[in-house]
């Protein structure tokens, strides 16, 4: 079949991040033909770093990506078409939908949420002004949701990578890390946060070492005032205390996946990088995208609740407090002591979570499957 994913850049990686992802995903397993339409090809480059900026037209690892411009120019519409949370598809666009003798399957990619009401929406129909049926699609960590973006064997490259004793040596090596076996790693990708600081005050006081890998992105901003520095770029290195701090370039998706797999904690943001997160298996602590009159923190609860429920209570306390701290801006140095003390049950519930959950049809496979039996 034929698919046009669309995608518009809201701001940051997650909207062309979770398209790309999917896009490659359709292509690779499920044989699909994929046109991916963008409208910000810049953003998309930093992920693919083969990708042309500029380019109006190109293909991705079997992907066909397009520079979704303005000023529409005619194309014919495929078998399935996606628009990626509730982007406005063109009107010529629509109209060759409408047109088609064969109706395509048009679907809304939603944003992931663990809450309850997810389950009941999925799949619901709408109809449209042009006379075709939209429906909604959306992610999830539970029965009767879309699922989560997991390619096929990922948990077992990920097992493979972790068991060859040098791969994650080479590999940190590549990106300018010196690997301290006594130091704990914790990678770093977060919005500006105000509870930064007092995180890193815990760290370098505490009597562990750590290394500290941060990707450049919003959060050098509060690092570089704690640190007393103008300005941070890839490459740099600080050590006070106890702590090591180390700032990254950006890398691709694929290896960022690896950074992840290589800490043993990892701090996210938004959607993709906080499921990625959970498919290393490791702690992990997401900084949730803003949203208006904060209806974020139903979303961050609703998580916590689901991502608990088999913890034992100091556990889920613990582990419910520093999420939270890291989240209102403030309190993180004293959570983050909770949490230490809980770590072992936690380390271990991080990768039951990860099993559980990729015990469950993936997304792609999800859309497949609805494509040729709608829903
Ligand atoms: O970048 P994000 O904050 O993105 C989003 C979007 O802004 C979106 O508008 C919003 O709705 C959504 O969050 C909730 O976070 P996210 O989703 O984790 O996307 C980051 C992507 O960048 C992800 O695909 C992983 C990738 N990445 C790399 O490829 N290399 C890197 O070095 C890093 C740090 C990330």
């Amino acid at each position: 079949m034929k698919w046009d994913i669309f995608c518009n850049v809201v701001d940051n990686f997650g909207d062309i991040g979770v398209t790309w992802r999917l896009a490659r995903q359709l292509v690779a397993e499920h044989g699909q033909s994929v046109r991916l339409w963008v409208d910000e090809p810049a953003v998309f480059a930093p992920l693919c770093p083969q990708a042309d900026p500029e380019a109006d037209s190109q293909w991705q690892q079997g992907v066909e990506i397009r520079h979704w411009r303005q000023d529409w120019q005619p194309a014919e519409a495929a078998d399935v078409v996606i628009e990626a949370f509730a982007c406005q598809l063109p009107g010529a666009y629509l109209d060759a939908m409408a047109a088609r003798p064969e109706k395509p399957t048009w679907l809304n990619l939603e944003y992931l949420s663990a809450e309850d009401w997810v389950a009941g929406c999925h799949g619901l129909p709408s109809f449209q002004a042009n006379g075709l049926q939209k429906a909604f699609y959306f992610p999830g960590f539970i029965e009767g949701t879309g699922g989560l973006l997991r390619e096929s064997g990922l948990l077992e490259r990920r097992q493979a990578f972790l068991t060859d004793p040098d791969a994650r040596r080479a590999f940190l090596e590549e990106l300018g890390v010196e690997l301290d076996d006594d130091a704990l790693l914790i990678s770093l990708f977060a919005y500006e946060n105000a509870a930064l600081a007092g995180w890193l005050d815990v760290l370098a006081a505490g009597d562990r070492p750590v290394q500290l890998l941060v990707p450049v992105g919003r959060v050098l901003a509060d690092l570089a005032k704690w640190l007393g520095e103008e300005k941070l770029t890839a490459g740099a290195r600080f050590s006070r205390g106890k702590l090591a701090i180390q700032v990254l370039p950006f890398v691709s998706q694929d290896d960022y996946d690896r950074i992840l797999w290589c800490c043993d904690f990892n701090a996210v943001r938004g959607e993709d990088s906080f499921v990625r997160a959970q498919w290393a298996g490791k702690p992990l602590l997401w900084h949730i995208y803003q949203q208006e009159e904060d209806a974020h923190w139903d979303k961050l609860e609703a998580f916590l609740v689901l991502y608990c429920a088999e913890l034992s209570p100091a556990a889920s306390a613990a582990l419910t407090e520093g999420w939270r701290a890291w989240n209102r801006g403030e309190g993180m140095g004293e959570a983050w002591n909770g949490l230490l003390a809980q770590w072992p049950e936690v380390s271990l519930h991080a990768d039951n979570w990860c099993r559980q959950q990729a015990a469950r049809t993936d997304l792609a496979t999800g859309l497949v499957q609805i494509c040729t039996k709608p829903l």
